[in-house]
């Protein structure tokens, strides 16, 4: 295979002692991403409806660290220039931000179109187009309108026709200036977080069953959505369209055969689930996980399978729907099928696999208690990815650090952060995997879900208790710039100040 060849050769290079300038291609994207809910605030403005976390955080305040909510957050609807201006301070090839659903379709049904809400994103998308940063839009990022959650959710497979009639109303609107369409962020954050625990709205709970149903219902609703693009918009339009997925890397942690199993099985049960239907040959859900999931369901009691099956046609419909892998990646974990072992609730997919997780003490420490700097993870995750799945293209949609909201703006934890992470890709692009850009999470400080503004991934400092939200660059903003600018990472570079300019064309 050829990325088995090139691996063996990257290898040898590497132990070689000449010490080469590791250089990103020209045509390599940088970019930062946020979410709308996390960002733009406004949440009642101009005629937006409501969606599932401004029902959650304004009825259920206690379940957010803080008990904050987004309904103002960075107050992004009302600064697009500044927005656009910090991405030209960077010098950003790219911008990937989050469509509100309930901001373009009110109802969430495509009755009433809201103008205010499209014109938002029009303004946002010319202002960007203006400076040559181009849009990378993500049409559902967690903000699923409350109507269609009262419905079912993804529980209703009905969402799936929902959720294509919304796609249409966004390819119609935006897809003339949009060329990168990213479907969902993070299916297994939507699913296992938001229905099968309660780390994320709607926060449903749904142990050993929500996650796996949701799974398939998201899947149809992802490749409806895409055969409408590839069938209807494609050729007229010109895009690419896509899924990001959440894939830390999870490795063995021995080399013993029982944990290389128990780290497959955690990684089938964390993104395989999404990931396979779409990017595997055979399609369908990955086979170990669904035959542990019906063993344990039969021990249980539960006449059929909690995992439920695509259909030989479903299977088909869902495979190949995707023209890029859009990875989220932030840390690692080490996988045992005997130590570090945890109680779950029965059911749960944590049960179903019974594996255990470890971290080790070694690994920098983030304000996130899941997040550490773990040694060139994107290389694993994605080498893994590749020969797994014939080499796509790769975008990597986000990838960052948290600190805590009273760190200084001298943040060299997240420069270091970084550093390792963009080395990462460097080696990454140096195996011969398909990786096409990388996008920091975050462009700016924004809510952090259940950690509400506890939590602080910007490249800028937000200063939420100012009228104007006014943006700040902390250190890590310069050091990335300097890199994004010379294409190379240098670990000795010092922003000479933390005053920011805008370099000639940009
Ligand atoms: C991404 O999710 C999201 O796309 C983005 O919206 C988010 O802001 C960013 O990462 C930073 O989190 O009790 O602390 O262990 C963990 C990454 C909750 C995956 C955090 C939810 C990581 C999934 C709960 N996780 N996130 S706990």
């Amino acid at each position: 295979m050829k990325l088995a060849v090139l691996l063996s050769v990257v290898a040898v290079c590497h132990t070689a002692t000449v010490k080469h300038e590791r250089r990103f291609p020209d045509d390599f994207i940088f970019g930062c991403a946020t979410a709308a809910y996390q960002v733009e605030g406004a949440w009642n403005e101009d005629g937006k409806g409501e969606n599932i976390w401004d029902y959650l955080t304004h009825t259920n305040p206690t379940v957010i660290r803080d008990q904050s909510n987004g309904d103002v957050a960075a107050d992004s609807y009302h600064h697009v220039e500044r927005d656009v201006e910090m991405m030209r301070e960077l010098g950003l090839d790219a911008y990937r931000f989050s469509l509100s659903w309930s901001r373009i379709l009110p109802t969430g049904f495509a009755n009433e179109v809201n103008q205010a809400g499209i014109n938002y994103y029009n303004n946002l998308i010319n202002e960007m187009l203006k400076y040559n940063i181009q849009p990378i839009v993500t049409m559902y990022h967690w903000d699923l309108p409350q109507r269609l959650q009262e419905l079912g959710g993804f529980i209703n497979p009905l969402i799936a026709d929902w959720y294509e009639d919304y796609a249409k109303v966004v390819f119609d609107n935006f897809g003339d200036r949009v060329k990168l369409w990213i479907t969902f962020n993070e299916p297994r954050e939507i699913c296992y977080e938001g229905y099968g625990a309660t780390g994320l709205a709607p926060i449903l709970n749904a142990t050993g069953v929500g996650t796996y149903i949701c799974a398939k219902n998201l899947a149809i609703a992802h490749a409806k959505a895409y055969h409408l693009y590839n069938n209807e918009y494609k050729a007229r339009q010109g895009g690419e369209c896509g899924i990001t997925i959440s894939v830390n890397w999870f490795g063995p942690l021995t080399d013993s055969e029982e944990d290389e199993f128990a780290a497959e099985l955690r990684r089938q049960a964390t993104w395989g689930l999404y990931a396979e239907p779409i990017f595997s040959a055979e399609g369908g859900f990955p086979k170990e996980l669904a035959a542990r999931v019906a063993e344990k369901s039969a021990e249980q009691g539960f006449p059929w399978s909690r995992m439920p099956e695509f259909t030989d046609e479903e299977k088909k419909f869902v495979r190949g729907t995707s023209d890029f892998f859009g990875v989220n990646h932030y840390t690692a974990f080490l996988v045992s099928a005997t130590k570090h072992i945890q109680q779950h609730a029965v059911p749960s997919l944590l049960d179903d696999i019974g594996v255990g997780s470890y971290v080790p003490p070694e690994w920098m420490k983030s304000a996130s208690s899941w997040l550490t700097l773990a040694p060139n993870s994107i290389y694993n995750a994605l080498t893994h990815l590749a020969s797994k799945y014939n080499n796509p293209v790769f975008y990597i949609t986000e990838n960052g650090w948290s600190n805590d909201p009273t760190a200084s703006l001298e943040d060299d934890d997240r420069v270091t952060y970084y550093r390792a992470a963009l080395e990462s890709v460097l080696n990454t692009l140096d195996a011969g995997v398909n990786l096409k850009g990388y996008m920091t999470w975050s462009l700016m400080d924004n809510f952090e879900w259940l950690k509400g503004y506890t939590e602080r991934f910007g490249l800028y400092e937000v200063d939420f208790s100012s009228p104007e939200r006014t943006r700040t660059p902390r250190k890590s903003a310069f050091v990335y710039k300097e890199i994004l600018r010379t294409r190379t990472i240098d670990n000795s570079y010092e922003p000479s100040s933390l005053i920011m300019t805008i370099d000639e064309g940009h």
